[in-house]
């Protein structure tokens, strides 16, 4: 398992500055935004060749989601991943970070009832997956479904939520993207939950149950490690979280040793 980051403003202004203050502060990837990379391509293609620090992941940056409750938001989704997909498969990163949307609506708040019935949402969701998946598996990239907390989505909550549609759907080109954010609040066991979607575990976030950086919260990162361990898992780990208040830096490289003293 290695480790990787979502990008922050002061690991520098160009992706070569970023890249090696990140390799630095003892991570070996960057997750970044799906526009980013779009309209940056030729700047990162450089940075990744002249420092040898690899774009780990893809997260964001598309309009829409694949479950949205708009028929063209949906398709604006489907076209832009799509797109990000084939960027992503060029740069060599492990894939595109997709959740079924974020924000639209959740089941625990006013007024509870969502406007599409659950049959309909699944349907949607395998329709907008087998679309993305025909891209992912043209492209040579992979779809990363990333299981959301009942506040931010209400389709895709735990690892077998999406586990289920990617068994059911039969999709080659889309794994499970496992956020421990999300799994402290969604799963009865996370070791359990991961050891049942150990085939389709490719990418992991990292953030404590607090969303703070691991180290300040309660989640059990030792024990989780040592499942992704047991299981085979060997992608990236990229930490999506707030920091403790104070030097930004120095948080990180409290964090990096945190997160080592945790790997088996
Ligand atoms: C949002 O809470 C989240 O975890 C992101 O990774 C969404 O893709
Ligand atoms: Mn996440």
């Amino acid at each position: 398992m290695k480790l990787a980051t979502q990008d922050r403003g002061f690991f520098g202004s160009t992706y070569e500055a970023k890249l090696s203050k990140l390799q630095e502060l003892g991570f070996e990837g960057l997750e970044i935004d799906g526009k980013w990379l779009i309209e940056k391509y030729d700047e990162i293609e450089k940075a990744v060749k002249a420092t040898g620090v690899p774009i780990s992941s893809i997260c964001g940056g598309y309009r829409g989601w694949i479950g949205d409750f708009d028929q063209e938001q949906r398709a604006l989704a489907i076209q832009d991943i799509g797109a990000i997909l084939e960027r992503s498969a060029d740069i060599g990163a492990a894939g595109v970070v997709v959740p079924a949307a974020f924000g639209i609506f959740s089941r625990k708040l006013p007024p509870f009832v969502s406007p599409r019935p659950a049959d309909e949402e699944r349907e949607v969701l395998l329709d907008s997956l087998r679309k993305l998946n025909d891209y992912a598996v043209s492209s040579g990239s992979l779809l990363l479904l990333e299981p959301l907390n009942r506040y931010e989505d209400h389709m895709i909550n735990t690892l077998e939520d999406a586990s289920g549609l990617i068994r059911e759907g039969n999709f080659s080109g889309v794994k499970v993207m496992a956020d421990f954010f999300h799994m402290q609040i969604e799963e009865w066991d996370i070791s359990e939950s991961l050891r049942k979607t150990a085939d389709l575990v490719a990418h992991v976030h990292l953030a404590d149950s607090n969303r703070l950086q691991p180290g300040y919260g309660h989640t059990d990162f030792k024990t989780g490690f040592r499942t992704l361990k047991d299981i085979g898992f060997t992608g990236y780990m990229a930490v999506e979280c707030e920091l403790v208040p104070g030097d930004g830096l120095k948080a990180y490289a409290e964090m990096a040793g945190f997160l080592k003293a945790c790997m088996p």
